[in-house]
């Protein structure tokens, strides 16, 4: 059986981060190893939310899976609290991703146009460096600017604004950027990414629901995780993630009941296992 190990937060309720990727990464056929960097009552767009750190546990965790000799197929992370995590994930991909380790990092830090309360832009730029290590970097517009140092194009930023911002995060030693939750030329809504030693820019679109939720690029990176290690390629998983996301953000927008902190997407996991062809 392959296996991942995914770095990033539990929200008790907020159906994102760890709560997210453990459900859709395993439903796929995938033991998912986790290290939690914080345990936070409700994702942090709830005001009042607790948090209580954990990074003096990560090392400790690393450490006693050195000793036991853990291999992975991918290394995933997600939110991360603080720089000192980001530093101690730095370790984690030293440890554990030799060549062959997929090092996936969703730098899930802001959204249209705004960081996530307790970060500041000295962080978004240390996320950099953490996506320079990665194979492939999954950030929306919104972190992808941050990451930059540079204004907030907008969410519907025209196809070559988005594609200029691709490029210059290649050129800060981002190998693979993939921008997610853009808005194609033709109203379709996916990703955009460029792959620099290809020097090719790919890109995918599926229908555009007009609804925005929370969590959806965890989502996204989850189902993007667990498609890739399961043998599908760079491009598919991209594509089949798009789908999967779009299609939780249809179900929720078609659901009466549904929360307004995040996206069903327990409901369309069958829909996933299909498209990976499980
Ligand atoms: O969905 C990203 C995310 C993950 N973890 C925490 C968050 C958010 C988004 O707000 O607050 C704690």
């Amino acid at each position: 059986m392959k296996r991942v190990a995914t770095i990033q937060d539990i929200s008790c309720i907020g159906k994102c981060s760890l709560t997210v990727a453990l459900p859709i990464i395993s439903a796929t056929g995938i033991e998912t190893a986790i290290v939690p960097t914080a345990v936070l009552s409700t994702h942090t767009q709830f005001k009042g939310f607790t948090f209580r750190d954990l990074t003096d546990d990560m090392e400790p965790i690393k450490d006693h899976w050195v000793k036991e000799g853990f291999k992975f197929d991918a290394l995933y992370t997600g939110y991360l609290g603080s720089l000192r995590q980001i530093e101690i994930v730095k370790e984690y991909f030293k440890a554990f991703a030799p060549e062959g380790t997929y090092k996936i990092v969703d730098p899930a830090m802001a959204d249209n146009g705004n960081l996530y309360v307790g970060f500041d832009k000295n962080f978004a730029l240390e996320m950099g460096s953490l996506c320079r290590e990665a194979d492939i970097a999954l950030p929306n517009i919104s972190e992808a600017a941050f990451m930059l140092g540079i204004d907030y194009p907008g969410e519907e930023a025209p196809e070559e604004v988005t594609r200029d911002i691709l490029k210059k995060l290649a050129d800060t030693g981002i190998k693979f950027p993939v921008i997610t939750g853009v808005t194609l030329k033709d109203g379709s809504f996916g990703f955009i990414g460029y792959d620099s030693a290809k020097d090719e820019f790919i890109s995918y679109g599926t229908e555009k629901v007009p609804y925005k939720s929370h969590g959806t690029g965890d989502v996204y990176a989850s189902a993007f995780t667990g498609s890739l290690v399961n043998g599908k390629s760079i491009y598919d998983s991209l594509v089949i993630a798009a789908d999967y996301t779009t299609a939780c953000i249809r179900n929720t927008y078609n659901d009466p009941d549904h929360v307004n902190y995040a996206v069903n997407f327990e409901l369309e996991i069958p829909y996933l296992l299909k498209l990976i062809g499980k």
